[in-house]
């Protein structure tokens, strides 16, 4: 590798490694990364995957690559000859953003898990120009700015391949981009992200506005635009529209290529649709094999055998139903085709429930999915048998044989090997280094449960993470945060499900406790990085409290000593790496049923923090394995929280003046103090809506919650006992490995060889 670096400086910039700037040197990794990559085989085999998604949340390459190739020691050792550190350089990479949360990043796992096992399947989705926007904070407020990430030398590899993508308002043609994804000692797949010819990023104009209406100049600018208006709900069926004509088109032309005759398309391919975005690709398969000669029954059942779906929320308001008029305008091609296939459901099933068109004309993607496709999972435990009981039951009771559930995963050599490089050394010294290819293997690490020096190393390495995170919180926000504090770490996207707002009123009542004259033994850092959907109000002013409450304390020397909170700004998945092996606390709060698995509980474990989290989503399973004493569980469940809804029973006004507690920290929302920083309407309305809303049970959960809180904040001062629930959510993490997950999608759905 320095041979082949050292030429690369020289070719590019006529210097030598030292004389390089951080920058340069980056290109240059990035170069030979990829002419090494281009050096190994691709997988091939008798049946191909292709893993359709609106979402890849791949962030930062570099490392993850070298790793994959097995260059990573060497290269940094390298670097370190010359004085330089590979996490300098690194620093110079650009982040793509082009997915919102868990899905995107769940579906990046997956490709790594895909190639790593050595299946063949590529994903396929959109070349988003800024994907998600940059999240900037000012006047303790939200605001949105475009997100560069793509510059002259990046991952991407032009293709010859280019489609016409017909839309009811005229033709564009598409350009596919390529970047390599590699497995872990393993070939190479592909993810296939495409483009249009006449895209036009001047577009876009302050922040991340831009004409909507133009398609032919804007569809792969932004990810998922803003879906408040009638302009940004059409652009995204454009974009749905124009990322599964291209699939469809590719996975036919390569199915040809590969020799293999379109009647048998089912035995040699198979799609994964990642949640409804790409739902259409089921009519326009029928369509384009209608186009080859195949007639409409016969490449229906074709397409059925070669489709499975994964529904990945519960969330009503989630599950995407297009008017008929957005798909008449966009693809009028296959509405036809989704007239029949409605047409047969209706013959079959008298039951407007389980219709494709519903009476008002919308269309329901996924119960085109659950009809036509031949498998239909859910992501978690809990997930599945809530679709199987509630959400879902109607399908379920047709189709029993379709449903399966797959537990999310995430790949370790992002979430352990790449964010926390000295616990890596270390199990690797401790149990070998099986576990990076079975990742069942970290049970080993259960036999020094009870080593005073194992749990004394781990508290170390858990406090080198902290200082890391320190300087980088000094660096970038001007924050500087107690390393012998207690880090209680929340991130994820903003939603109201997932009860942002419930550890806010902790960090109140910790407050007032301090103010009380009630020190806490062991000061509190409370740690946040969320995202908000630039039309989601009420997401908005959550933020907006965590960033007063952040300045209140900050100004306030009686409590700052003891409590402190960090509003990460712009969180992502670089930011994830450096957060989550620094926590001690991982918040997983979301209203039971609500949350359909959750991955970031899964990082947290695998990085010795200790969960405080109610019984949902992957946290039940998180829970069973881990046991009783090494999590700290609180809230109602699943079927309590379901009959709420069920009987509209939950009033939170009631809850608010029937507790006191409860009653002064809404109140403090909108106290002087609060009022003196932040803004009335912003404050107020959340004030409102916790009190006349509540949509998701905040009142109903927060004092089983502060209470469950203080317990586990109490038990951290035996620091022992504590390195030991690390100790054991660490040991017991190889569950959640997407290598795992992933060779269960294979053996259940793809049958891939
Ligand atoms: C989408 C939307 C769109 C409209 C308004 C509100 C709303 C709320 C949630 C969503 C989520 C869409 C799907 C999604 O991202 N699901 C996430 O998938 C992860 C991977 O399976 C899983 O871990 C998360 O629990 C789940 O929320």
């Amino acid at each position: 590798m320095e041979k082949l670096l050292e030429e690369k400086v020289q070719s590019l910039y006529c210097k030598d490694i030292d004389s390089c700037s951080n920058a340069e040197l980056y290109v240059a990794l990035l170069h030979v990364t990829k002419e090494t990559i281009a050096e190994r085989e691709y997988n091939t085999g008798e049946r191909k995957l292709y893993y359709i998604s609106a979402e890849f949340l791949i962030g930062k390459l570099l490392s993850n690559n070298l790793i994959n190739l097995g260059y990573y020691d060497e290269v940094n050792k390298v670097l370190a000859k010359h004085g330089r550190l590979l996490s300098d350089i690194e620093e110079m990479e650009l982040e793509p953003s082009l997915g919102n949360g868990g899905l995107g990043r769940l579906a990046a796992c997956f490709l790594d898990s895909i190639a790593t096992l050595g299946l063949a399947g590529d994903g396929i989705g959109l070349n988003y120009h800024f994907g998600l926007f940059e999240q900037v904070f000012r006047d303790n407020l939200q605001c949105e700015e475009k997100n560069v990430w793509l510059t002259e030398d990046s991952w991407l590899n032009k293709t010859n391949v280019e489609f016409n993508v017909e839309f009811g308002k005229g033709t564009v043609r598409s350009k596919l981009y390529d970047i390599d994804v590699t497995g872990y000692n393993n070939k190479n797949n592909r993810l296939h992200l495409f483009d249009i010819e006449t895209i036009d990023e001047s577009l876009v104009h302050e922040g991340i506005s831009f004409d909507k209406n133009d398609f032919k100049r804007n569809l792969t600018l932004f990810l998922y635009p803003d879906d408040s208006d009638d302009a940004g709900r059409l652009l995204r069926v454009y974009q749905q529209y124009f990322m599964v004509s291209n699939a469809a088109q590719l996975i036919i032309k390569e199915t040809k290529e590969r020799g293999y005759d379109l009647h048998d398309l089912d035995k040699h391919v198979c799609v994964q649709i990642n949640d409804t975005h790409p739902s259409m690709v089921i009519p326009e398969l029928i369509r384009l094999l209608g186009n080859e000669g195949i007639e409409f029954e016969e490449a229906q059942a074709i397409v059925s055998r070669t489709c499975a779906y994964t529904n990945h929320t519960i969330l009503a308001e989630a599950l995407e139903k297009w008017p008929l008029m957005y798909l008449m305008e966009v693809c009028p091609k296959i509405v036809p085709i989704i007239f029949k296939l409605d047409k047969k459901i209706a013959k079959k099933y008298d039951d407007e429930d389980l219709a494709i068109i519903d009476k008002w004309d919308r269309v329901h993607m996924a119960h085109m999915d659950m009809h036509y496709g031949y498998s239909v999972n859910g992501v978690a435990s809990l997930h599945t048998d809530i679709l199987k009981k509630n959400e879902l039951h109607k399908f379920y009771e047709i189709y029993p044989e379709k449903f399966n559930n797959k537990t999310n995963g995430i790949t370790f050599r992002r979430w352990l090997m790449h964010a926390n490089p000295e616990l890596n050394a270390y199990l690797a010294s401790l149990i070998g280094e099986g576990y990076k290819k079975d990742a069942d293997e970290l049970e080993k690490l259960l036999a020094y449960k009870d080593d005073k020096k194992v749990l004394a190393k781990l508290e170390e390495i858990k406090r080198n993470n902290k200082l890391e995170l320190k300087k980088y919180l000094k660096e970038t926000q001007n924050i500087d945060v107690n390393e012998n504090s207690i880090f209680d770490i929340q991130v994820k996207r903003l939603h109201e499900y997932k009860r942002q707002q419930m550890n806010a009123l902790y960090i109140i009542y910790k407050y007032l406790d301090i103010k009380k004259g009630n020190k806490p033994t062991t000061p509190i850092t409370m740690i946040f990085g969320s995202k908000a959907a630039p039309a989601y109000t009420i997401a908005k002013d959550i933020i907006h409290l965590l960033l007063c409450l952040q300045m209140l304390i900050e100004n306030d020397p009686e409590v700052k000593p003891y409590l402190r909170v960090v509003v990460v700004e712009n969180y992502n998945v670089t930011k994830a790496t450096k957060l989550i092996p620094a926590c001690d606390i991982s918040e997983q709060i979301s209203l039971a049923s609500k949350e359909a698995s959750g991955t970031g509980n899964m990082k947290f474990m695998l990085n010795g923090a200790v969960t405080i989290g109610t019984e949902d989503g992957a946290n039940v399973e998180i829970h069973e394995l881990v046991g009783e004493e090494n999590i700290y569980i609180f809230g109602e469940e699943s079927d309590t929280v379901i009959k709420h809804y069920e009987n509209h029973d939950y009033v939170s006004r009631s809850y608010y003046e029937n507790s006191e507690v409860i009653h002064e920290l809404v109140d403090f929302i909108v106290s002087d103090e609060l009022l003196a920083i932040g803004h009335k309407e912003n404050l107020e309305r959340l004030y409102n809506e916790l009190l006349n809303k509540d949509w998701f049970m905040t009142l109903l959960d927060i004092e089983s919650y502060i209470k469950c809180k203080e317990t586990a904040i109490k038990d951290y001062e035996d620091r022992e006992a504590w390195n030991k629930k690390s100790l054991v959510n660490i040991a017991k993490a190889g569950y959640f490995s997407s290598d795992r997950t992933i060779a269960e999608y294979n053996r259940d759905i793809w049958h891939l060889k």
